[in-house]
């Protein structure tokens, strides 16, 4: 049985952990769940992937509390990496990655949606990185994405703080792209999801790395990556196929993977 419940739908998928009675929190079968699903996503179909969690409630609400209570320091370390491993693979997922983010997105949980590329978020999600709370740092990339993401001094505060912000609040400071009542998340995520599918996928996959790769690196470098993945796009049906759709004032044909 796994934690991960994984449905394609034509051009996208969604990802649901499933956990419900432990509000979707992540123990050391869930990551390795995660992880399992990535490996079955057939990218010569799936153009977009939505993570979400099961139920009305939560999310994600972090990182299994009972399973780490025990954790000596190697074991913690052990853990700390393999979910941040399997949250990088996300991260640097081919196609672009959506958290629908459905009620508690707490430790973990909110580290798992910021390693997604957008996070859509219902309008009863909460946000925090409760960890210091719990006599712990964040360990899934909270220091780094955080910071990153909102800006050092915000995410500072959250990090020091443990305070829980709601959806509105996360919205006004840039964690989530964009709030909806509970029950148009998912409508809101799929729509998403089909308009990237929508778009040539070998572009949207460049555009992704370029965006990823050049975060990592000074603007001289960064700018070089862009113009590389730039001028592949030039060597691919779709290029052809949309600029001369567009001289030629038609629709293009269907975009190839
Ligand atoms: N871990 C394990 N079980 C959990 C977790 C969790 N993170 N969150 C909820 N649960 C379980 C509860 O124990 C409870 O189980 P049971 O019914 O068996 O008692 C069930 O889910 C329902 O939870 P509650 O009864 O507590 O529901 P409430 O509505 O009263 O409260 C809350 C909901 C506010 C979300 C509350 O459950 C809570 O505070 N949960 C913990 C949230 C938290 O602190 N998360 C951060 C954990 S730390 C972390 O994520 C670190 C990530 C990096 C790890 C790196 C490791 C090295």
């Amino acid at each position: 049985m796994s934690f991960v419940r994984y449905e394609q739908k034509e051009q996208y998928a969604v990802a649901t952990i499933d956990r419900e009675k432990a509000l979707n929190a992540l123990n050391s079968q869930v990551l390795e769940d995660l992880n399992t699903m990535l490996d079955g996503i057939n990218f010569d179909e799936v153009r977009a992937l939505i993570i979400t969690g099961a139920g009305q409630k939560s999310f994600v609400a972090g990182a299994d509390i009972g399973e780490m209570s025990g954790l000596s320091k190697a074991e913690g370390e052990a853990f700390g990496k393999r979910g941040n491993e399997i949250f990088r693979r996300i991260e640097t997922l081919p196609i672009p990655v959506i958290a629908a983010v459905n009620g508690f997105a707490l430790g973990g949980g909110c580290e798992l949606s910021m390693c997604c590329d957008i996070r859509l978020a219902a309008e009863n999600a909460k946000f925090a990185q409760p960890e210091v709370g719990l006599g712990i740092t964040p360990g899934f990339g909270g220091t780094q994405r955080l910071v990153r993401l909102i800006g050092v001094g915000k995410a500072k505060e959250m990090l020091y703080t443990c305070a829980q912000i709601d959806a509105q609040e996360a919205y006004r400071i840039g964690l989530v792209n964009a709030v909806y009542p509970a029950e148009e998340l998912m409508d809101a995520a799929e729509k998403m999801a089909k308009r990237i599918a929508r778009n040539a996928p070998i572009a949207v996959r460049a555009t992704k790395k370029a965006a990823n790769d050049g975060l990592q690196t000074d603007m001289d470098a960064a700018v070089a990556i862009e113009s590389s993945l730039f001028g592949s796009c030039f060597e691919t049906e779709d290029q052809k196929n949309a600029m001369g759709a567009f001289l030629e004032k038609r629709r293009p044909d269907p975009f190839v993977n």
